[in-house]
């Protein structure tokens, strides 16, 4: 691959082009260039967003939106940002494992971003190779990627927040490699393409969709299971079968249904892994955690602490258990002794919405598993 500038032109197209090709080559589905420009829209967002309390404590890219929207932060000389797309679309929905199993989303069926993450190292190697500074960003607090990817054309934002690629719809993991490179940046942002369409705001769970675009992480249960501490109680019922993530909001849309309905990339996706769609929810309570994080730990678990996990099964516990079940009431006796306040809180939850209050000691004196016994309706 040839150097851009060696020949001392400023035509970079032809480089640019080598490169998207090789990402292309190397598994990436969509891939563009953007300016290292500051990201004025999402820094602006990000601020606003945290003053009216949408962020409801989200870290991430919310925590230096001044590092999150400036590529040169993270790379004082970067010019351009090549984003790619890795799509995770799937037309086969794995059956579940049991009557007793929790929903997982479908960007985390496999290790979707680490094939991203290598994708996008092929880019940086290359760059390198070149002589350029190339740094690869995929999913991290260093860069709001939906942002960055709209810059570059990749697609538009839906008003599900997400980006959806024309003709392609939104299940697409994004990440970036930032590079010294000075690369020939995409023409013109693509058109918004929701027009009159409302059907992920009207069918989110929570509502938690409080605008075209604007996500109110206080109602959203992709965040609120991430969130640690006691899951707010208005929102545990509509949690039903999720342990991780939530795809409704993408579900319901039509660009994303039409594009899925049509695509075989589930073949080229899924072979990277067999997809893990559902977990045994008695899986969850009765491993240890050397065995959760094992198995779970690609996710976001804050502190990487499964407790989380624990908490999150148990209100699935509640939601879809059968109070006739022996084991859903071995579960809950477990829980409902449990060392850690925070878990017999939600185990007494869970008992409670089975109609098992017999099983509820109503003398622990916690605060945490009081303020929950003074929540059930039937022993305030
Ligand atoms: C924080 C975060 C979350 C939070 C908050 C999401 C949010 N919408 O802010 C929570 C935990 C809830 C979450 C959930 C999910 N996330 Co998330 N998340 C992130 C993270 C870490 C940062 C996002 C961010 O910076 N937001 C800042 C706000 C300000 O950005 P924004 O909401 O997109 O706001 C923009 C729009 O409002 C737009 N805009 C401005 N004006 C207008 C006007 C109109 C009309 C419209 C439509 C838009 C618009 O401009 C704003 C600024 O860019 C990124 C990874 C990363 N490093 O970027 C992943 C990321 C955004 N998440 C991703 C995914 C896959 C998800 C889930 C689908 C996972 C799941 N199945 O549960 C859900 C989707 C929920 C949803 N509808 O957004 C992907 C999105 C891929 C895509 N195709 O868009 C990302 C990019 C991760 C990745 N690297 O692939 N996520
Ligand atoms: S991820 Fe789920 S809860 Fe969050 S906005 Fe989308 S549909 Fe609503
Ligand atoms: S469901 Fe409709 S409004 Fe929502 S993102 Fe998809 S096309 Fe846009």
């Amino acid at each position: 691959m040839q150097l851009a500038d060696e020949t001392g032109s400023t035509d970079n197209s032809g480089y640019t082009a080598q490169l998207l090709s090789l990402g292309r080559k190397a598994g990436l589905d969509h891939v563009g260039v953007a300016s290292a420009e500051v990201l004025h829209r999402a820094r602006q967002a990000i601020n606003q967003r945290k003053e009216q309390g949408l962020h409801n404590q989200m870290q991430f890219t919310y925590r230096n939106p001044e590092r999150s929207t400036d590529p040169t932060k993270t790379l004082p000389s970067a010019r351009s940002v090549i984003v790619g797309a890795y799509s995770y679309s799937s037309s086969q929905a794995p059956e579940k494992i049991n009557e007793l199993s929790a929903r997982i989303a479908r960007y985390v069926w496999s290790d979707f971003y680490a094939q991203l993450r290598q994708s996008l190292g092929q880019i940086a190697r290359q760059l390198e190779l070149d002589g350029h500074r190339a740094v690869v960003l995929a999913d991290d607090n260093a860069m709001v990627d939906r942002e960055v990817a709209y810059q570059a054309g990749l697609g538009w934002f839906g008003k599900n927040s997400n980006l959806l690629i024309s003709g392609a719809g939104s299940y697409f993991v994004l990440g970036c490699v930032i590079t010294s490179a000075e690369l020939a940046v995409a023409a013109q942002p693509v058109e918004e393409g929701c027009a009159s369409c409302r059907r992920c705001l009207d069918n989110c769970p929570t509502n938690a969709i409080v605008a075209p675009g604007v996500i109110d992480a206080n109602k959203c249960l992709a965040w609120l299971l991430q969130k640690p501490g006691v899951f707010d109680r208005n929102y545990r019922v509509a949690l039903g079968d999720r342990i991780y993530g939530c795809d409704d909001c993408q579900e319901v849309c039509p660009p994303t249904i039409r594009f899925e309905k049509k695509s075989n990339i589930s073949t080229v996706a899924m072979s990277v892994k067999q997809p893990k769609a559902w977990v045994s929810v008695a899986k969850i309570l009765t491993s240890d955690d050397g065995a959760l994080i094992k198995e779970f730990g690609a996710w976001y678990i804050a502190n990487r602490d499964p407790k989380w996990l624990r908490r999150n099964a148990l209100i699935i516990l509640g939601n879809i258990g059968d109070a006739n079940d022996v084991l859903v009431v071995d579960l809950l006796k477990q829980y409902l002794h449990h060392a850690d306040p925070v878990l017999r809180a939600h185990a007494v939850w869970a008992a409670a919405r089975l109609g098992l209050h017999q099983l509820i000691n109503r003398d622990d004196d916690d605060q945490l598993v009081q303020a929950e016994l003074q929540s059930l309706p039937s022993v305030k």
